[in-house]
């Protein structure tokens, strides 16, 4: 006797089967790869319904054909290699090149048909995170369908019904697989081009790797103490500006899938958060801020008027969310008066440096790093520099 979850589960399969071999292998949408790290241009709409293109930060937007009215994409699960900042490479899973995968733009009404090929050494799926779909669309490996196997194709279909911020993320070995980078950015446009538009629309995900210096694989089972806190998988000095001229109308939208909040803040400028994971906020009902917290899971859609002149900073609040790897077991030296005891150290450990009687000083000490890792040192034209494979300490500001 088949259960009717199992019946309904079934179902799902089949027609995800049967998409694949009416459409055949031989006639996938082309996999687009980008593996570069630079915020690409957006496209305009080659064709379809047209819309402002976003700008995705360290990003890209997939490109897509239209067929028999649908809008097809085809998103590639694969191991990648992302630089994080100059100097410093990560082995990721991400997709079609890159971590995260490119950012996906539709149009409210749109049809669309995402093949998912599965090029990972493990089993996953797709999750379209936010989206109002049938059941058996969602993505959820062991519930609303099997997992897609190592070598194959899953298709999934939908109607892009709302307009809005949303994200696409595994639903299969879900811990693993999105602290490897496995996630992307995924916008619809409203049906009127003109509703909601702004003159700048930028988009990034909050992430987060555990990347021993040295190593370049990040540790999957890390829960909070993350060592590289990121925008689109890339951190300071290799995060790129968010440039407006003055007087531009500026949306930021940002989704959150670390294991934490952040409460995002900006300087220079009062913002309106103008949208949230449930959609657009009615004009009268939009609130100010200058900090923003974005809890896990969410998205935020945020606007301002770029009126001030200037380099303005736009950083997570929590302090330590802002340095790169870092030690967290280090005792605070403070007041220390450690004078006495660095000659004795010195006699058996002749580079030995104190440190930490005056704070942090981070940008005051000379030494070099490990390979493969990115230095806590910042503040804008850092006199940190990578120089002969390592981040050296510069000792004086461009
Ligand atoms: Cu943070």
């Amino acid at each position: 006797m088949i259960s009717r979850r199992g019946f309904l589960t079934g179902a799902a399969t089949v027609i995800g089967a049967g998409a694949v071999s009416r459409a055949g292998a031989a006639v996938l949408p082309e996999a687009a790869s980008n593996g570069d790290a630079k915020t690409n241009p957006p496209p305009l709409p080659p064709n379809g319904r047209t819309f402002h293109p976003v700008v995705t930060l360290n990003g890209w937007s997939a490109p897509w054909r239209m067929k028999d009215g649908w809008k097809e994409f085809h998103l590639v699960a694969e191991p990648v290699i992302r630089e994080i900042a100059p100097g410093m490479y990560a082995k990721l899973w991400g997709y079609n090149g890159s971590s995260p995968g490119p950012t996906i733009e539709v149009v409210e009404g749109d049809k669309v048909r995402m093949f998912v090929t599965n090029k990972l050494p493990e089993q996953t799926t797709m999750h379209w995170h936010g989206q109002r779909l049938a059941n058996g669309m969602d993505g959820i490996a062991g519930l609303t369908q099997p997992p897609i196997p190592v070598g194959k194709t899953w298709v999934y279909e939908f109607e892009a019904s709302r307009p809005g911020t949303f994200m696409y993320h595994p639903h299969a070995d879900e811990m693993v697989q999105m602290a490897m980078g496995m996630m992307g950015f995924w916008v619809t446009h409203p049906k009127d081009s003109q509703q909601f538009r702004v003159d700048r629309d930028f988009v990034f995900l909050l992430n987060a790797y555990d990347i021993a210096p040295g190593s370049s694989t990040p540790q999957t089972n890390t829960m909070l103490d993350f060592n590289l806190w990121t925008f689109n998988s890339r951190a300071y000095p290799g995060i790129d500006p968010l440039v407006c001229r003055q007087g531009d109308r500026v949306r930021i939208r940002v989704g959150n899938l670390t294991m934490t909040n952040h409460p995002i803040h900006m300087h220079g400028h009062t913002f309106e958060v103008t949208g949230t994971d449930g959609g657009w906020v009615s004009k009268s009902a939009r609130w100010p801020e200058v900090t923003t917290d974005i809890a896990v899971g969410q998205m935020r859609a945020i606007e301002f008027d770029a009126t001030a002149l200037g380099d303005w900073t736009l950083h997570c609040h929590k302090a330590h969310h802002t340095m790169n790897a870092m030690g967290h077991t280090v005792p605070n030296m403070i007041g220390v008066d450690q004078s006495g005891i660095i000659e004795k150290i010195n006699q058996l450990v002749p580079s030995y440096m104190s440190m930490g009687e005056h704070g942090g000083a981070m940008n005051g000490m000379a030494m070099p790093l490990p390979t493969n890792t990115l230095p806590m040192g910042g503040g804008p034209r850092a006199v940190w520099r990578y120089r002969n494979g390592r981040h050296v300490y510069d000792g004086e500001s461009a």
